[in-house]
Formats: C-alpha cells, sequence, structure tokens
C-alpha cells in the first residue's frame, strides 16, 4: 500500500441540500439545517485527517436572488452558528475567516464574524475560510481595483504585478492555492468560485448531496487525490 498524501488545502462547493429535502418532500430549509450538520462533521474530520486549510462555499453572490425568506432563513441559520458554535473553533484551535463581499451582510452579522476572526487569529489548527456573499469574478476585480489604486497612489509599479503580487490582493491572501476541490451534488461546474486559486486544482466530483456527505466520503476524496498525485507528479 502506499501513503496516502493529506492536501494541505481542501475547497468544497457544498451543493444538495434543497434537492436532499425535495426527495423527500421536505422544505428546502430543512435541507439547509442538515447542511450546517454536515459542515460541523466535516470541519472535525478535516482535523483528525491533518488538513490545514479548508475553504467552504456556503453562500454566493448569485444566492441574493433566491426568496427573500429563504435568504433570511440562510442568515438565520448562519447567525445561530455563530452564537452556538463558537466552542467548537475554541476547543479545536481553528482560525475561522469569512471571504466575500462583507458590506452586503447586516452590519450585526457582520459584528459577530468579526469578533469571531479576532478571537480565533491566533489559532492555526485548522483555518476556515467560509465564503459568504462571494464571487469569484467580483474577487478578482475588487484585486484589479486595489491593485489600480497602488499604482496610482505610488506603493506599486505595474512591471512588479506578478502572479505572486496578484495573488496577495485576493481574499485568500495568505492561503496556500487549494489542493483538492470538491464538489457534491454531481455538478460539474466551478460555478464561479475561487477560478484563479484552482488552477492547479485536483477536482473530485461526488453524486452524494451536501447533508448525506460524510467521513467516509473525504476521506476516498483524498484517497483518490493522493492516487492521482501519484500517477502524475513529479
Ligand atoms: C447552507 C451548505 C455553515 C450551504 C452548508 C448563508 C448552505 C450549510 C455556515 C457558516 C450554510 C457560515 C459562517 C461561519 C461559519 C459557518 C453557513 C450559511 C449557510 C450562510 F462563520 N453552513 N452554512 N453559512 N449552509
Amino acid at each position: 500500500m502506499h501513503r496516502i498524501s493529506v492536501p494541505q488545502h481542501i475547497a468544497i462547493i457544498m451543493d444538495g441540500n434543497g434537492r436532499w429535502a425535495r426527495k423527500r418532500g421536505l422544505p428546502r430549509m430543512v435541507g439547509h439545517r442538515r447542511g450546517v450538520e454536515t459542515v460541523k462533521k466535516i470541519v472535525k474530520a478535516s482535523i483528525r485527517l491533518g488538513v490545514r486549510y479548508l475553504t467552504l462555499y456556503a453562500f454566493s453572490t448569485e444566492n441574493w436572488l433566491r426568496p427573500k425568506r429563504e435568504v433570511k432563513f440562510l442568515f438565520k441559520l448562519l447567525e445561530n452558528f455563530l452564537d452556538k458554535e463558537l466552542n467548537l473553533l475554541h476547543d479545536n484551535k481553528i482560525r475561522l475567516r469569512v471571504i466575500g463581499e462583507r458590506y452586503r451582510l447586516e452590519e450585526r452579522i457582520r459584528q459577530k464574524i468579526e469578533d469571531i476572526e479576532r478571537s480565533t487569529a491566533d489559532y492555526d489548527k485548522l483555518i476556515l475560510n467560509i465564503a459568504l456573499s462571494y464571487g469569484s469574478r467580483q474577487e478578482i476585480l475588487n484585486a484589479v481595483r486595489n491593485i489600480s489604486k497602488d499604482v496610482r497612489n505610488g506603493s506599486l509599479e505595474p512591471e512588479d504585478i506578478d502572479e505572486t503580487v496578484f495573488s496577495r490582493y485576493l481574499y485568500t491572501r495568505d492561503c496556500p492555492d487549494p489542493d483538492l476541490l470538491i464538489r457534491t451534488s454531481g455538478e460539474m461546474r466551478l460555478s464561479n468560485f475561487l477560478l484563479w486559486q484552482v488552477s492547479y486544482t485536483e477536482l473530485y466530483v461526488v453524486k452524494k448531496l451536501w447533508p448525506d456527505f460524510n467521513e467516509r466520503d473525504l476521506r476516498r476524496a483524498i484517497e483518490a487525490y493522493s492516487k492521482r498525485e501519484r500517477r502524475f507528479g513529479r
């Protein structure tokens, strides 16, 4: 048997909550609630397996277009998570970071997020990036805007803009690029997630819907990743 190499950074598109619920004749909201349970399990499993960075796509910029009551419910879930699961972060030395258009989040939620980011800033067992109101094209445009400002104010020379410099203007600035991107629910799309960062990332798509995804599935994804690395590496 070969040794499996654990990816240091895993990104996940958590798709399929709505479909999971519909299959059971339940409201979509029930699927989202189960989705949060899966988030907790997968966060813990990632630590056990030795993953250092986990980036989860929780809410896209396009998701604002969903029915108002669903959006409201999702943010209620999020607030609940922030109020009730804080010990999950502290007990496991998890650093939380939110990536995305924060200015679009409600003031109260943004405050809570920023408090937690501050209080977990010294942890490094796992860096947990949650993408909220996130869109990769918007992230890239935001980087271009900030780069332009720095060029205009003289702190950056156009000739000095290379891949490393550009990466520093993205929301994911201090993270290595993902080694593995998992998408649940079988869809073969990137859906505006980390477009710049996944240039060399291994993609792993599973049929399972997000609420059904578990530690075994995560292990399988990691095994598939390390086999591919063995075959094509070097
Ligand atoms: C619903 C599947 C965790 C996708 C997962 C809208 C949609 C469950 C968080 C979370 C959501 C957010 C911030 C944070 C820690 C955890 C979350 C939303 C939706 C927001 F600091 N799951 N989750 N946030 N769903």
